[in-house]
Formats: C-alpha cells, sequence, structure tokens
C-alpha cells in the first residue's frame, strides 16, 4: 500500500487525546539480549502483567518475532482478550516505531508513519540498525486496512508528543530539536508537521523531559495530558536531584502558557521514585551497578507518568517504593471515573522506558 499523498489535516484527520475511547492497544514482545537481561524472562514476565492489566479494559494485541511466536502464545494463552500475533520489530517501543492513529469526525481511522531512527541514528541512537521497527507503522496499518500518511524526512517518535484532542501538543525542545533527530528544520517546520500530520494549532515547549532519559527527554516520561486544559508533570523538592530544575523550568513554562482554546493550564504534580541504577547482569541475577562515563552509577529516569490510560483503566507503572503509594493516590484522584491499576514497572525501566512506551491505544472512531 503506497503512503496517502497529502496530510491527515486536510483529509479532516486529528489525534485524540488518550482518554478518548479505544478500540485495543498494540505492544510487542520482549526478546532482544541486549536490551533484556536473562534471556528475557524476567522482562517478559513483566510485559505479560502489563497486557493481562490493560486486557481487563480492552482488546490488546502483542506483536512478536516468528521465533518468540508459540513462547508468547503459551505465555498469554489464559488472558482472552489478549491476541497474538507475528509481527517482527528490531525491540519492544511500539509508542515510538508503531504508527500514531488519527481519527475524524466521520467514524475515519488512518495512521501517521513517522519515521524512525531508533531515537538517534548513528548520533547517539540506541540500537545500530532499526529497519524492523521502521516498518512496524506500516505493517499495523495494513492489518488494520486503513490509510497510512508517511512522513519521509521527518523524524518523530510517538513518546515525544502527548496532545488533548482539542487542538494542543506538548513536547520537549530536548528531544524534538535535538541535532540526531530533524538537523535540517527549523522549530516552525517541526510545528508544521506537527500543525499538519496531528491537526494541533498550539505547541507547547517544555525546554527538557527527565534527567538521563536515554530518549532525549521524551515528553511522555516526565508530563502528560490527565484532562483538557490539566496536566500532570513530574517533581522533585530535592535540589540535589538533577531533575529538579528541569522541573522547575517545566513548570515556568506550563504556567505561562494557554492551550488551544486559550484556556490556562491547571498543573497537577506528581513525585519522582527514589533514584534507581542500571544493574549488571549475572548468571544469578542483578550483581552490581552500570557506571555511566565518569564512573558515576548510571540514574534510571525512573517515573509515574508513564501510564497508559485505557477504557475504564489508568495502567501505571510501580517501582517497590514508598512513593508508589503517593503517586497511585494521585492518578485515583485525577482519575476518579477509572480503575487505577499499578503494574511492576523495574523491569521495563531496565529496558529504558515504561507502559507507556511499550503500548500505542488504536482509538475508536466515534463520530460516525
Ligand atoms: O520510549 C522509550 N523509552 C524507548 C527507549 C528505548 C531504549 C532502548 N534500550
Amino acid at each position: 500500500m503506497t503512503p496517502q499523498p497529502g496530510t491527515p489535516r486536510a483529509d479532516g484527520y486529528y489525534m485524540p487525546a488518550e482518554w478518548a475511547p479505544h478500540t485495543r492497544t498494540w505492544m510487542l514482545w520482549p526478546e532482544r539480549p541486549d536490551s533484556w537481561r536473562a534471556g528475557a524472562v524476567p522482562a517478559q514476565a513483566a510485559f505479560r502483567a502489563v497486557i493481562a492489566a490493560i486486557a481487563r479494559f480492552e482488546p490488546v494485541t502483542v506483536g512478536t518475532s516468528q521465533a518468540q511466536f508459540l513462547n508468547a502464545s503459551t505465555q498469554l494463552a489464559d488472558i482472552p482478550n489478549a491476541r497474538v500475533i507475528e509481527l517482527s520489530s528490531d525491540d519492544v517501543w511500539m509508542r515510538d516505531c508503531g504508527p500514531t492513529f488519527v481519527i475524524d469526525h466521520a467514524g475515519g481511522l488512518a495512521a501517521v508513519d513517522w519515521d524512525f531512527n531508533a531515537w538517534g541514528g548513528h548520533d547517539g541512537g540506541l540500537y545500530p540498525t532499526w529497519d524492523i521497527d521502521s516498518q512496524v507503522a506500516r505493517k499495523v496499518a495494513q492489518l488494520e486496512g486503513v490509510t497510512r500518511y508517511a512522513t519521509p524526512g521527518f523524524v518523530l517518535e510517538g513518546g515525544s508528543i502527548h496532545v488533548d484532542g482539542e487542538g494542543t501538543l506538548i513536547t520537549t525542545a530536548e528531544c524534538l530539536l535535538h541535532r540526531n533527530r530533524n538537523p535540517g528544520l527549523s522549530q516552525d517546520a517541526i510545528e508544521t508537521y506537527l500543525r499538519d500530520y496531528l491537526a494541533v494549532d498550539t505547541i507547547i515547549w517544555l525546554p527538557q523531559g527527565m534527567y538521563n532519559d536515554e530518549t532525549d527527554g521524551h515528553i511522555d516520561n516526565f508530563c502528560c495530558f490527565v484532562a483538557p486544559s490539566e496536566v500532570l508533570l513530574c517533581w522533585t523538592d530535592d535540589a540535589a536531584d538533577p531533575n529538579y530544575s528541569r522541573c522547575r523550568a517545566a513548570l515556568a513554562v506550563l504556567e505561562n502558557s494557554l492551550d488551544a482554546k486559550g484556556r490556562s493550564l491547571r498543573v497537577h504534580t506528581i513525585p519522582i521514585p527514589s533514584a534507581r541504577y542500571a544493574v549488571l547482569e549475572s548468571e544469578g541475577g542483578a550483581i552490581g551497578q552500570v557506571p555511566d562515563e565518569e564512573g558515576q552509577p548510571e540514574r534510571l529516569a525512573a517515573s509515574y507518568v508513564n501510564f497508559l490510560i485505557v477504557n475504564g483503566g489508568v495502567v501505571m507503572p510501580g517501582f517497590d517504593d514508598p512513593m508508589d503509594a503517593v503517586a497511585r493516590k494521585t492518578l485515583e484522584k485525577l482519575f476518579p471515573e477509572r480503575e487505577v491499576v499499578m503494574v511492576p514497572g523495574g523491569e521495563i525501566l531496565l529496558g529504558g522506558g515504561n507502559i507507556h512506551c511499550i503500548t500505542q491505544q488504536q482509538p475508536r472512531p466515534t463520530g460516525a
């Protein structure tokens, strides 16, 4: 299927908010040994728990390699709402290599297939080849039989944007303006892509995302919309935490921004869990910390904002941390009509992301 000419906006499509109804959630199955320790066995158990949690609320489609198809099918066999399909990928980050779905007001669904370069290509990207990931969005669009809009020459990951479905988008300059994404494009030219492909009018640029996030500061690990004109921002009051200044810089921007409908934003905050570090693997499991370039243990970008809103629920990561209970209460207050389900997120974090990063919602068009 050749991509659709023109742009989604010109054809009446827009990206709905994550809280709008879904048809399903798409995921990929972990296997890659340089991302997932111990033969990916602990990661597969963690993914299984996420799949089971989401499947309580809506169907989940899980793509696997040919080699993992039977294993995944067996492990997920008792989750009735989970479907396993053979859909190869380089790793598991469906948010980033999968399509961004857009809908119209007449029951239509389409997919945006952004260029993908594994978070930076050969200038700081996270794996050396990404050609299989680059085909994931196209394969999902074909499986669903929907129109696909491609953006040749324009790199974007789904985790680097959040929308309110009413014309506003939030992102970070750290990621979208990074030299390893679209070095030939000005901020204005990048905004034009976002306006044309997602039908947004107002773009709010936070300076940075979470400290040491290997995605170069994806917004979905730092700040998100929780309702029209309401956002949730990671927060720490510990001045020694490298996130301290990042949180304050983001707050200053959010407090001085209006959304596409001219409303001020109400900013809610959620604590950052205690510092967590990458671990070295041995035969027996984790034995030590991975040093960063200065020889310090590598801080992981743990965040409770990396949750997924599903039909009637919110599936959030927990870190076996004293802040888990506070974070859960925060989401329960913000989403009183949804059930908040906390799933262990530590193993997924070791791979470089969390629940939002490994999922992609397919909105249910409601306008027909
Ligand atoms: O969206 C994400 N958090 C992707 C992270 C990729 C990590 C690869 N090791």
